[in-house]
């Protein structure tokens, strides 16, 4: 595969763009139309930063060595992080010495191809093969956690899986709440406790309560919490500890949601996170609020992790499956084609 910049200037970001599909094939109907949450959309403020730095780069002048080391800084600063920053360029030096690279067309589309192959291992296909599937969404305060459950509950029911929701954020009455609204406006059941009750046990009842109603899939929302409150992150051991001794293939996933905006501080909470449970996929939100959605690439980079799901707005719809094509071709504004001799 190889990629070719769209007609549309940088610049243009809305309409003409926004055309090229990007959509993933199991996107739940109901998402199909929302053009305002897609990911070209969501991924616009940080392509925009992107081209406005790299345009000046490479249309003025040959791809000389001070050239590819602004166009690394550029990487970096684009929260492509340093390690994956370091790779792309390399090889592009590579490739300029056996090829002139004289537009910024080119040096998108080769940038682009670079990026996929860092890339192509955060997409992987989400097998939800158990009944329940039980997956626990964990994060730092505020990232997304329990707006994304239920958004990937509404994905999966609009894929026809029974879905149900355990409210283990047991600290705050309003989180209890949140989730239970969310239930009531998807026609989805939600197991909780009283406010200060174990999440562990939540979790543990849930569980009993998928099984009894023949639940496809159990989504547990979580406190948000940082790696210094150690109790917190004990509390976490401990609901895997419980889920495990129910079965020891439970939770078959543990979602970590990532507020793209922090940048490379995600790398850190996945760190974090690490240390206390086995973080198994990602999700990235605020995509459409953020410039820093390059920090995609040196997450992959880093962990290798697969990235279920990217967060583009507030709405329900507003969750996108993650796609390696869709994510690269909306960060350099360029489409992929299918080449007959293989790409590098
Ligand atoms: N723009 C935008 N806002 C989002 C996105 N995802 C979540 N939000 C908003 O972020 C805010 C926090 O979301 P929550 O789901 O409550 O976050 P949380 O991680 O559960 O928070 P705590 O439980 O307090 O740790 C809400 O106002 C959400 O609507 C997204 O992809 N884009
Ligand atoms: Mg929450």
């Amino acid at each position: 595969m190889f990629f070719k910049r769209r007609k549309k200037t940088a610049s243009n970001d809305s309409k003409a763009e926004t055309q090229t599909s990007v959509e993933s094939d199991s996107q739940p109907a109901n998402a199909q139309n929302n053009r305002s949450g897609s990911i070209e959309q969501g991924l616009s403020k940080t392509r925009r930063g992107f081209f406005t730095k790299l345009a000046g780069l490479v249309n003025v002048r040959q791809l000389d060595d001070d050239a590819f080391d602004e166009l690394e800084d550029t990487l970096i600063s684009s929260d492509a992080g340093v390690d994956a920053s370091l790779r792309m360029i390399e090889n592009l030096r590579a490739e300029a010495r056996t090829k002139k690279i004289d537009s910024t067309e080119e040096l998108l589309e080769l940038l682009a191809r670079e990026t996929m192959k860092i890339m192509n291992i955060a997409e992987q296909p989400w097998q939800i093969n158990a009944k329940p599937y039980v997956c626990v969404v964990v994060g730092v305060n505020g990232v997304g956690k329990t707006t994304t459950t239920a958004k990937i509950a509404a994905h999966l029911q609009a894929g026809g899986s029974k879905v149900m929701l355990a409210a283990a954020d047991t600290f705050r009455a309003a989180a209890v709440e949140q989730l239970q609204q969310w239930g009531t406006r998807l026609n989805i059941p939600v197991i909780t406790q009283g406010t200060g009750s174990d999440a562990a046990a939540v979790a543990h009842d849930a569980v009993t309560a998928a099984k009894a109603r023949d639940i496809d899939v159990l989504l547990i929302d979580t406190a948000g919490r940082l790696h210094t409150q150690n109790e917190l992150m004990e509390q976490l051991s401990k609901i895997m500890r419980v889920l495990s001794k129910q079965n020891e293939n439970y939770p078959h996933e543990v979602l970590q949601v990532l507020d793209a905006g922090t940048g490379q501080n995600a790398l850190s909470q996945v760190e974090h996170f690490q240390k206390a449970t086995a973080v198994s996929s990602l999700a990235l939100t605020k995509l459409d609020g953020s410039a820093k959605g390059g920090v995609a690439i040196a997450l992959t980079q880093k962990f290798g992790l697969p990235i279920r799901f990217i967060g583009v707005g507030e709405q329900i719809n507003d969750l996108k499956p993650f796609t390696t094509r869709a994510y690269v071709e909306a960060l350099f504004g360029v489409e992929s084609v299918e080449a007959s001799s293989p790409s590098k």
